[in-house]
């Protein structure tokens, strides 16, 4: 059996764009700004992130209130209600707006259907952050639905004039049940102008569903308020993996899990940084799992450029010092 054992690694997994940014973010206003810069919330949901860029002077806090009148705030990536600008503006904060500008966009569709009196139904998460700040655009026009058990609920005001949106990290499988259910109680629901489940998300799930037929156990490695990497382990599942395990770090494998496995599937989620990943591959070499092949179902190229009231600082500083030189060398 020992000759047998491999391991196979979706591609894509890990960074996604909007996460690369909102951790270079944090990174670049630490160098250009020094220590400390607070950041409300997880500036992406993953431990490892969070705590790397504790050690290099983040502060992460839960509210606005937390920070000092007039210091530097980062928002994280996945997006704030207006009224948490407003409270930084109001406490004469310097806010720097990490929010992944896929989650901008659905905002900007919260906003333009409510400017319509459309009734928005938000399918997403309670209580997650990104419902939390997509609902916050709209609070009066807004209702979430959890899933598809959810649409019983729904009720609405006039059926001819109700859109649906989402949550951008939700299992596409179980999104299309909750828009057919919701679908056969509101024949005229609208559909959002684009896809709300991000390139990323979805991109993901696939790679999971194409090797997830064939692995005995799949191991996403994500942390556990992580939407994304949670709903990775139920599709391996749902996909006909015989187990599937969310882990934060490789320590956390059990060797149980692997005594009967000749196949160990890897993914991980968007705010996972791949050297976690690689970790995880070493520790499963050490126990006779050292062949690795890897799925690839797309290939990603997005890049999203920096937040502008960074990149405007940081070519001012650029300037400054390009100046100075200029004037010791004269
Ligand atoms: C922002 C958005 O930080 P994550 O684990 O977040 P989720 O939403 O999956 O809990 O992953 C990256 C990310 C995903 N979506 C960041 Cl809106
Ligand atoms: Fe943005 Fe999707 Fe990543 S919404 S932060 S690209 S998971």
């Amino acid at each position: 059996m020992t000759g047998s054992k491999r391991v196979l690694l979706a591609k894509p997994r890990g960074y996604c764009a909007g996460v690369d940014r909102a951790v270079q973010t944090v990174e670049e206003a630490l160098k250009l700004y020094g220590a400390p810069i607070y950041v409300r919330k997880e500036i992406v949901h993953n431990k490892h992130v969070v705590s790397t860029l504790q050690a290099k002077g983040a502060i992460f806090v839960e509210e606005n209130e937390e920070v000092p009148e007039g210091a530097i705030v980062v928002f994280s990536a996945h997006g704030v209600a207006p009224e948490v600008h407003e409270q930084a503006e109001a406490r004469s904060l310097k806010a720097i707006d990490a929010t992944c500008p896929l989650v901008t966009k659905v905002h900007q569709e919260a906003r333009r259907f409510a400017a319509e009196d459309y009734d928005i139904l938000l399918i997403g998460h309670e209580g997650h952050e990104e419902v939390v700040g997509t609902t916050g655009e709209a609070p009066a026009h807004i209702q979430l639905v959890d899933g598809p058990d959810s649409v019983d609920k729904v009720t609405v005001r006039d059926p001819s004039k109700v859109v649906w949106l989402s949550q951008t990290t939700l299992s596409v499988d179980e999104t299309l049940e909750t828009v057919a259910r919701l679908k056969t109680k509101l024949p005229l629901l609208m559909s959002p102008p684009s896809d709300d489940i991000c390139y990323a998300t979805s991109n993901r799930q696939d790679a999971v569903k194409a090797m997830a037929p064939n692995c005995d156990l799949v191991l996403v490695v994500g942390s556990q308020n992580s939407s994304n990497s949670q709903r990775l382990r139920e599709v391996a599942v749902d996909a006909g993996a015989k187990a599937g395990y969310l882990i934060d770090y490789a320590s956390e494998i059990q060797d149980e899990w692997l005594a009967d496995a000749t196949t160990v599937g890897v993914t991980s989620g968007a705010s996972v940084p791949d050297e976690l990943v690689m970790e995880v591959l070493d520790f499963l070499a050490e126990r006779g799992f050292g062949d690795v092949a890897e799925i690839t179902t797309a290939q990603e190229k997005l890049v999203f450029s920096l937040p502008q009231e960074l990149k405007r600082d940081m070519k001012a500083n650029a300037a400054a010092r390009a100046a100075e030189v200029a004037k010791t060398l004269s």
